[in-house]
C-alpha cells in the first residue's frame, strides 16, 4: 500500500472516575490516535501511552512526536503491516509508538481486504471474559461500595491496585464481604522491594488468582524468587517488553501466567508472538489494558480471541471508563463482551464526537 497521508489526532477526555495506582492518580486521559490514508482503504490505531512517562517511560507528547518525526519518515514507500517494523528497526524503544503505526497500517490492509483483525490474527473466541481493574481508595468501604457495583455490572473478575499500605487490608475485606468465589486478583505496578516478600506472603490465604509484577520491571531474578516462594501464581506486566523477554522470564521461572498489552510489546504481531511462546510454555495469558478508548479496546478484543488466552482479560466496557467513548460503546453483557467482527480493528471513531472532542490535528505526508 501507498500511504498518502497520515493524520495525528489528540483527544482529551476524562475519566468516570479518577483511577488510581502504585504510580499516581488518572483522572482523563490524553489519547493519541492516528488515521493512517491509502488508496485502497484508511486505517485507525490508538496510543496506549500515558499523558506522563510514569507506567513507562513513554508518554503522550514524546509518542506524537517520536511518530511525526522519526517513524513516519522511515516507513517504505510501498509499506504492508510486516514491513513496519523491520523499518523501524533503527529507532531504539518506544514500542508503543512503533505499535500505533504497525496497527494503524495493519488495519488498513485488513479493511482493503475485508479481513477482521481477529481472523487474521487466528482468534477462535468469538467473546471474551471482561474483568475489571479498580484503583487504590482512600477507605475500605469505599472500595467495597466500587467492588459491589462492578460485580453487580456482571463484571466476572475483580483486580485490584495494591501498593506499600494498602494490599493485605483490602484484599481481606473484599473476600470477607463478597465471599471466596469472587475471582480477585492483585496488580502492584513494580511498587514492591524483595524484602517486602514476608510482608506480601500474607496474600497467600486469599485464593488470589494471580500477583501482577510485584517488583520492578528489570528484576526478573527478583521474580523468580518470589515465584518459587509463594503459593499464588506470579504474572508479569511491565517486564514482558517483547516474545524474547516473554520466554526468558519463563524460563528462569518468574511467571506462571503473563498479561499481553499490545503497546507494551510493540504491536499485535508482537503481542501474537507472546502469545504463541507462552502457549508453547503451557503458561496462560490474558489481555492487559490501558485505559484504552473504543479504538485500542476493540483491537485488544481481537486478540483477547485467540487460544490461549483463558483468563479474564482487563477489557472492561466503555462506561467504566467514559461517559462517551469515541466508538459505538462496548457493553458487558453476563460478563461477557463479544469480539468485532468488521473488517480490520471493526470500528472508527464517531465523526461528530471526534471532531467535538479532538483538541489538535496534525497532517503528515510521508
Ligand atoms: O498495570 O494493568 C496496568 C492502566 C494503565 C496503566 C497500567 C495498567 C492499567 C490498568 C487498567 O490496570 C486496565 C484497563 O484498561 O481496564
Ligand atoms: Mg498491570
Amino acid at each position: 500500500m501507498k500511504i498518502e497521508s497520515v493524520e495525528l489526532v489528540r483527544v482529551e477526555l476524562p475519566l468516570v472516575t479518577p483511577f488510581r495506582t502504585s504510580f499516581g492518580t488518572q483522572t482523563r486521559r490524553d489519547v493519541l490516535l492516528i488515521r493512517v490514508l491509502t488508496p485502497e482503504a484508511e486505517g485507525w490505531a490508538e496510543c496506549v501511552a500515558g499523558k506522563h512517562p510514569v507506567y513507562s517511560s513513554e508518554y503522550t507528547e514524546g509518542a506524537h512526536r517520536v511518530i511525526a518525526d522519526e517513524l513516519l519518515p522511515r516507513l517504505p514507500g510501498d509499506v504492508t503491516a510486516a514491513s513496519v517494523m523491520p523499518a523501524l528497526s533503527g529507532v531504539q524503544g518506544h514500542r508503543m509508538a512503533k505499535a500505533t503505526v504497525e496497527t494503524a497500517v495493519l488495519d488498513a490492509q485488513l479493511r482493503a481486504a475485508g479481513m477482521s483483525l481477529a481472523h487474521y490474527l487466528g482468534a477462535t473466541q468469538s467473546e471474551i471474559v471482561s474483568g475489571v481493574s479498580v484503583g487504590i481508595h482512600d477507605s475500605i468501604p469505599g472500595l467495597l461500595d466500587t467492588v459491589g457495583g462492578y460485580l453487580d455490572a456482571g463484571y466476572a473478575r475483580i483486580k485490584l491496585k495494591i501498593e506499600p499500605g494498602w494490599d493485605v487490608a483490602p484484599v481481606a475485606a473484599v473476600r470477607e464481604r463478597f465471599g471466596d468465589n469472587v475471582a480477585l486478583q492483585v496488580d502492584a505496578n513494580c511498587a514492591y522491594a524483595r524484602s517486602d516478600i514476608r510482608r506480601l506472603r500474607a496474600l497467600d490465604e486469599f485464593g488470589l488468582l494471580l500477583i501482577e509484577q510485584p517488583l520492578p520491571e528489570e528484576d526478573v531474578a527478583g521474580h523468580a524468587q518470589w515465584a518459587a516462594a509463594f503459593d499464588t501464581p506470579i504474572c508479569l506486566d511491565e517486564s514482558v517488553v517483547s516474545a524474547q523477554a516473554a520466554a526468558e522470564a519463563i524460563r528462569l521461572g518468574a511467571c506462571s501466567i503473563v498479561n499481553i498489552k499490545p503497546g507494551r510489546v510493540g504491536g499485535y504481531l508482537e503481542a501474537r508472538r507472546v502469545h504463541d511462546v507462552c502457549q508453547a510454555a503451557g503458561v496462560p495469558v490474558w489481555a492487559g489494558g490501558m485505559l484504552e478508548t473504543g479504538i485500542g479496546r476493540a483491537a485488544n478484543l481481537a486478540l483477547a480471541g485467540l487460544p490461549n488466552f483463558t483468563l479474564p482479560s482487563d477489557i472492561s466496557g466503555s462506561d467504566r471508563y467514559y461517559q462517551q467513548d469515541l466508538t459505538e460503546p462496548f457493553t458487558v453483557v453476563d460478563g461477557l463482551i463479544p469480539v468485532p467482527t468488521g473488517p480490520g480493528i471493526g470500528v472508527t471513531p464517531i465523526p461528530d464526537v471526534l471532531a467535538e472532542l479532538a483538541v489538535r490535528r496534525e497532517v503528515v505526508r510521508p
